[in-house]
């Protein structure tokens, strides 16, 4: 454990229980304010433990290697040449910057589809406009995993091949800031993080789930995000089923969902939701206990009749406003990519607890909005992005190591 780590945890124990004089006095004397330390601009936030599932993730790395050894696919993609995901504080700064700019590209980029969203002006809107379109059939589905891999694939491709961008999608370990997100390296507002709140502004409780329970109380964003990197960014389509509710601000309606409305990024950064949904225990309990691939995306996405968010409208109310907050238009809040990666992560993890029986694992509907009774899903059916990468199977994307796709995560 590196000091920057242990001095906070020392000093927090000093706030509550007062720490032993010698303690006091070297902080006293030492080379830090007081003041200073409570900034987290200053690097001393202390992330909460991720070692339950870091464990798991360990796991599914010796069994990929085990199943190379036995299983070798010719050497095609292999443990040695897979592209590797990292967790986003485990980026160098310049590192987090080469993603931020890389991001700040596409939405600089024209977009390359402007007939099909009236409101696409960027490349980044090129992203966000198919999932608008497709929302209703990728969530609640049996391609819902699937779905999302391949369109977070695609926005690395994306990156890399449209903008320069020499590294790989990293990903929120959401546990890993679910007791203070506001003050993590993803949201501190600092140049090097995600942007930070939105500024202050009066709202009602948030409705996130579609049965009313479980209300996520105001925070203290709301407004405009006005620091970091994407103070200035402008969201242009959407909403279509925005759930911040500020009357005479986000009350607008349009026939067309991919019309253009431009308009700021908000957030309400929500401790309440992180703290209650995406702890690493909530993780490590989806992936251990919720065997069969049915149960395990169920639980996965939220068991709205009883209130339970899941870690997939955990993660998405955790930066909450709008467009967060929005099951259509999610994607232009700059974090759903590094949300959806680790969507994808605890997949993988779960995956390859039991590859031989998990890799292949699909089922459910193909309609959101009946999700039972719509006709079943099948290993065969196309994801279809658009301009976005080419038209694959569902089957072509379950393993991240045996198909088109080389990737591991770390
Ligand atoms: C999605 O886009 C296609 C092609 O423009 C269109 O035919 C379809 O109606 C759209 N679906 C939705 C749900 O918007
Ligand atoms: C909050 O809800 C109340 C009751 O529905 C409404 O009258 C009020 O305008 C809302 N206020 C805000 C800031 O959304
Ligand atoms: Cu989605």
């Amino acid at each position: 454990m590196q000091l920057r780590h242990i001095l906070p945890a020392v000093l927090a124990v000093g706030a509550v229980h007062a720490a032993p004089a010698p303690v006091e006095e070297k902080i006293d004397t030492g080379l830090v304010q007081r003041d200073d330390l409570s900034a987290s601009s200053a690097g001393f936030y202390c992330p909460d433990s991720t070692l339950s599932t870091d464990l798991l993730a360990a796991k599914a790395l010796v069994n990929l290697a085990v199943n190379q050894i036995t299983n070798p696919n010719g050497g095609k993609c292999n443990l040695l040449n897979a592209a590797v995901r990292r967790e986003w504080s485990t980026l160098s700064k310049p590192e987090r910057k080469a993603y931020i700019n890389a991001e700040l590209c596409l939405m600089n980029k024209p977009s390359k589809d402007p007939a099909f969203a009236a409101g696409a002006r960027s490349r980044y809107d090129d992203f966000v406009a198919v999932h608008i379109n497709q929302t209703l059939s990728i969530h609640g589905t049996a391609n819902f995993l699937a779905w999302h891999r391949y369109y977070t694939w695609a926005f690395e491709q994306a990156l890399r091949t449209e903008c320069g961008y020499n590294g790989y999608q990293p990903y929120w370990n959401w546990g890993k800031y679910a007791s203070d997100p506001l003050n993590s390296p993803l949201f501190d507002g600092s140049d090097y993080s995600m942007s930070g709140n939105g500024v202050f502004q009066q709202h009602n409780c948030t409705n996130a789930l579609p049965t009313g329970l479980n209300c996520i109380p105001p925070g203290a964003g709301g407004g405009c995000v006005n620091t970091g990197p994407f103070k200035d960014y402008v969201v242009n389509l959407g909403p279509v089923a925005p759930t911040l509710a500020i009357p005479g601000i986000i009350d607008y309606h349009n026939a067309d969902p991919l019309a253009y409305n431009p308009r700021c990024l908000r957030r309400d950064i929500s401790s309440w939701v992180s703290s209650q949904w995406t702890k690493d225990s909530d993780v490590y309990d989806l992936i251990k206990n919720y065997n069969d691939i049915g149960s395990f995306q169920n639980r996965m996405q939220g068991d709205f009749a009883s209130g339970f968010y899941g870690v997939h409208t955990g993660g998405h109310f955790t930066t909450n406003g709008d467009p967060g907050g929005d099951l259509f238009a999610s994607p232009a809040e700059p974090t759903f990519f590094l949300h959806h990666a680790q969507i994808d992560r605890t997949w993988w993890i779960w995956q390859n607890q039991d590859p031989k029986n998990r890799v292949t694992a699909f089922t459910g509907g193909t309609s959101t909005l009946d999700p039972v009774n719509s006709p079943r899903g099948k290993l065969t059916d196309p994801i279809y992005l658009k301009t976005l990468a080419s038209t694959v199977l569902n089957q072509d994307v379950m393993s991240t190591t045996g198909g088109p796709l080389c990737y591991i995560y770390v």
